[in-house]
């Protein structure tokens, strides 16, 4: 396993878990972080035996986003080449890899640390979160995906209070409005998101990818290409030995056990 600067990384049956390690500055996301993130998550994607990631970070809070200290904030840098070099990448291997991803959120998710944790496919927030579309606040607009995952999660009319206000959402209105989907006792979040990626791992590997898939394009297709894409989909699936499993445990009265790797 590769080791990094920024990050812990830690696997266990079938789950790694990515953690961000610059608590002192509430993970805040400068050059290496960024660029470690990326490779990690891309690693993630690779390995077979991987099978759930857990996005998670040390400290009080989650990410608060860019680092404001890393890169010049005089108005002059490019920061159009900042997000399609080191945060596009991150955001698009994230939603393109074929395996469910988890936030574990506890503390503040400002800016793209906001935009980290809706790139993730389900959130697992403390009672401590705090999502904040922070961008508003320094004159930028919203990036690194938010535009995108945000009126899909909460609907238009919230994402652009949310956006252009800038006011901290706390755990129980983040649960409320489906911007997390559980949230937990800060002190029992990392087991319960530990519990929740082991049932994610136990599962069929190959049709969780495919299931990603299906509900990303769910969203964006008129319907009758929706339901062909369901069908196409639903094909690749019932040809894998993972639908025999499913149905022959069914038959049988027991749990199934996949196996597949992805
Ligand atoms: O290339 C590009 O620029 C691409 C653009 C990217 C998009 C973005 O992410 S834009 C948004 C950038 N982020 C922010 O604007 C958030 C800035 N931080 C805050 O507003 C607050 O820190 C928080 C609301 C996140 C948390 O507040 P609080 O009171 O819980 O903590 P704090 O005391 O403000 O922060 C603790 C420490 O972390 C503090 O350092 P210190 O004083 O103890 O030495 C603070 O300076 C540091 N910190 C927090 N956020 C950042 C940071 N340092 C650098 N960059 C940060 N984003």
């Amino acid at each position: 396993m590769e080791s990094y600067e920024t990050l812990l990384v830690h696997e266990e049956d079938g789950v790694q878990e990515i953690r961000m390690n610059r608590p002192q500055v509430l993970n805040a996301l400068n050059r290496t972080l960024k660029l470690e993130l990326q490779a990690a998550v891309k690693s993630a994607g690779r390995r077979a035996d991987v099978r759930v990631v857990l996005l998670s970070a040390e400290g009080r809070g989650f990410c608060s986003g860019q680092d404001l200290n890393d890169e010049e904030t005089d108005g002059r840098r490019s920061i159009g080449e900042s997000l399609r070099t080191l945060y596009n990448p991150l955001v698009e291997a994230m939603l393109g890899m074929p395996k469910p991803i988890v936030a574990q959120v506890q503390g503040v998710a400002a800016g793209a640390g906001m935009s980290l944790a809706l790139a993730a496919d389900m959130r697992l927030a403390g009672e401590s979160a705090r999502f904040v579309a922070a961008f508003s606040r320094i004159g930028l607009v919203p990036d690194s995906g938010l535009s995108y995952m945000l009126p899909r999660l909460v609907g238009l009319g919230r994402a652009m209070e949310m956006a252009m206000l800038a006011e901290p959402i706390e755990a129980p209105e983040a649960l409320a409005i489906g911007l997390c989907n559980h949230v937990y006792p800060d002190e029992e979040l990392a087991g319960a998101a530990w519990a929740f990626c082991r049932r994610l791992a136990d599962g069929p590997a190959r049709a969780l990818g495919l299931t990603k898939k299906a509900l990303q394009r769910g969203v964006e297709l008129p319907m009758r290409e929706a339901l062909q894409y369901e069908a196409a989909l639903q094909e690749l699936a019932g040809h894998a030995g993972e639908y025999v499993e499913g149905v022959a445990a069914f038959k049988e009265k027991r749990r199934p056990v996949y196996r597949s790797k992805v």
